[in-house]
């Protein structure tokens, strides 16, 4: 019988630790691990990629939407620099990630012979674990090392091994005497991480005490939607969410005033605004101009990760553990409250907030608006959706217009805010569980990056839909150019493409849309598709995401950016204008 070769013996140790799915693009610098994942590919499917950054999403958008380690890999020099940027999104949100690569052969490294690029030091910031495999013997170590430390810590981790050792065989004999055979192993043992009882009892005395709390839910609350809303329902306080907290709970429980910040809800911001506590559960939320004023509110922050706690706003108490179990843990220190006054005002502005989404959302305006479009789909979405979002005015459109139901998973490159992660989130998604309805909600500049990889979804009959916000410009871009420096727009129109003729040339279905009257009727017929679809909606390219309110200084900048010559500004001018009588009068 063949003796087991290095990368045999890598491939064995990630299926140990339940990797069945990888992404990636083959290359000669990783052909001795390619051959590896042949032979075992009825236990790990290799979905092969266009280009090595959607194997990185990828990883990143499968450790998301399963809890699993997510898996990328990709050849020397070229092909591991293309995963950078997805590596960087998967550790700062923080999700487990493995990342495979290969180098040049061992004895030519260092010798500029061609690709002859040290992965590893070009890797040694975005991962956390990271091993140059130096032969046999050592594979077994650093594999076990890799898979372990990802998923405890949930970290990048990456091993990049030298080409001619991944074909190199096994041999006992090659151990380091001090290698003992057989002393490690596949165990991910976990804790229930509950915090200091102490701790406890004084979160819970700042909390009875406090007149106007509110709950600020981030990714770590995912999946305690109940627990949130009992202890809501108990003290009376509003929820309001971090993007990547968007599904934590539906947008139809009477808690939730929806998302915070610049593309959050009026109602998020007023709350945020009044509150005397703020009780964070499991987010790290970047913007910290957008949190209560230090020393206006009391803080209980809950979190599995001490080093986050006081990271964003002055905390009070810090409450480490498994957000599940702390709150189970906390709700019975808590005082019903009667009556609700902060939570009952939220709730009033939060069904005018919801009148204002409606309003904006059925248009019927030529060019059509972008909310148009995410309201009707939010509307259709089926309690199983799996839905990823780009950067842009497009994460607007999705986290106010998009309306969670209990169910459904969203998620977005959270605090790289990167473009171009929801095709590859989706990609994963859909691979993972098929049956589900998966969506990809996109702009044209977030999508034309990667768009290579609608062929992956036809490749592998991966049933995904592909929405795109097609403005024709890098538009939260142009936006910000103009509202924070008043400057005129420039270089951030984008040239016109057909995206539906894409998706057929690629063996896919493509879908138009550019009407209000006809979004309706499309959006069902692209949704019924039984196979991958794009629908490409054409749409006022002058439409502003508005933030929650609208500041003096905002307007300023605006009148500064027209007054130096920004193009179209009659046009932009007459539809913000619009926009604002609109909602004003
Ligand atoms: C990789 C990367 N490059 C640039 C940016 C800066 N950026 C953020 S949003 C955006 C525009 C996105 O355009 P599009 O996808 O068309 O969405 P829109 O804003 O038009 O809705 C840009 C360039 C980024 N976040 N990531
Ligand atoms: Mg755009």
């Amino acid at each position: 019988m063949a003796k087991q070769t290095v990368a045999d013996v890598l491939v064995e140790t990630l299926v140990e630790w339940g990797v069945d799915t990888v992404f990636g693009l083959p290359g000669d610098g990783v052909n001795g691990i390619i051959e590896a994942f042949r032979t075992r590919q009825d236990e790990i499917s290799f979905i092969q990629v266009r280009h090595e950054e959607t194997a990185a999403f990828a990883a990143c958008g499968y450790a998301k939407y399963t809890g699993k380690l997510g898996v990328c890999v990709a050849t020397s020099g070229p092909g591991a620099i293309h995963l950078m940027n997805g590596l960087y999104d998967a550790k700062l949100d923080g999700v487990p990630v493995l990342a495979i690569t290969g180098m040049q052969f061992h004895d030519l490294i260092s010798t500029r012979t061609q690709q002859d690029v040290e992965i590893d030091r070009t890797f040694a910031d975005v991962a956390d674990y990271n091993a140059r495999c130096m032969g046999p013997a050592h594979m077994r170590n650093v594999a076990n090392m890799a898979c372990r430390q990802a998923l405890a810590y949930s970290q990048v981790a990456h091993i990049t091994t030298p080409v001619d050792i991944q074909s190199m065989e096994v041999d006992e004999d090659e151990r380091s005497k001090r290698n003992v055979a057989g002393h490690n192993t596949s165990l991910l043992s976990r804790s229930a991480r509950l915090p200091d009882e102490d701790d406890m009892k004084a979160a819970a005395d700042i909390i009875n005490e406090a007149k106007k709390p509110l709950i600020l839910a981030g990714r770590g609350a995912l999946g305690q939607g109940d627990r949130l809303e009992a202890v809501a329902e108990k003290i009376g306080a509003p929820i309001c969410k971090a993007l990547l907290g968007k599904a934590a709970v539906p947008d139809d429980s009477p808690y939730t005033t929806g998302p915070v910040g610049l593309l959050g809800t009026e109602p998020s911001q007023d709350a945020l605004e009044e509150t005397d506590c703020l009780i964070i559960v499991g987010s790290s939320w970047p913007y910290i101009e957008f949190y209560p004023q230090p020393g206006q509110a009391r803080c209980i922050q809950i979190d599995l990760d001490p080093a986050r706690i006081g990271l964003r706003y002055p905390t009070d108490v810090g409450l480490i553990g498994d957000s599940g179990g702390v709150l189970d843990a906390l709700l019975p220190l808590l005082q019903e409250r009667e009556p609700k006054p902060f939570l009952e005002t939220a709730q009033k502005s939060m069904s005018k907030w919801w009148e204002r989404m409606e309003e904006r959302g059925t248009r019927q305006d030529k060019p059509m608006k972008p909310q148009v479009v995410s309201w009707e789909l939010g509307k259709r979405l089926r309690d199983d959706a799996i839905v990823s979002c780009d950067s842009g005015t497009i994460a607007t459109w999705w986290a106010r217009q998009i309306y969670v139901k209990k169910g459904q998973m969203h998620s977005l490159s959270g605090n790289l805010a990167t473009m171009a992660p929801d095709l590859p989130y989706s990609l994963a998604a859909q691979v993972h569980h098929p049956d589900r309805q998966v969506i990809a909600f996109v702009g044209d500049g977030g999508f034309s990056m990667l768009m290579a990889d609608f062929v992956t979804a036809v490749k592998y009959k991966l049933p995904i839909k592909v929405v795109i916000i097609n403005n024709d410009s890098l538009g939260m871009i142009k936006w910000e150019q103009m509202v924070f420096l008043g400057n005129p727009e420039f270089v951030c129109d984008n040239a016109h493409i057909d995206f539906h003729l894409v998706a057929e040339a690629m063996g896919g279905k493509g879908f138009h849309c550019d009407d209000p009257a006809k979004i309706c009727d499309k959006l069902d017929a692209f949704l019924a598709h039984d196979g991958p679809a794009i629908l490409n909606c054409d749409v006022d390219t002058h439409e502003a995401p508005m933030p929650p309110h609208l500041s003096l200084e905002d307007a300023r900048q605006m009148a500064k950016a027209m007054a130096k010559g920004t193009p179209e500004r009659g046009k932009i001018a007459r539809t913000l204008g619009g926009n604002l009588v609109r909602e004003i009068v």
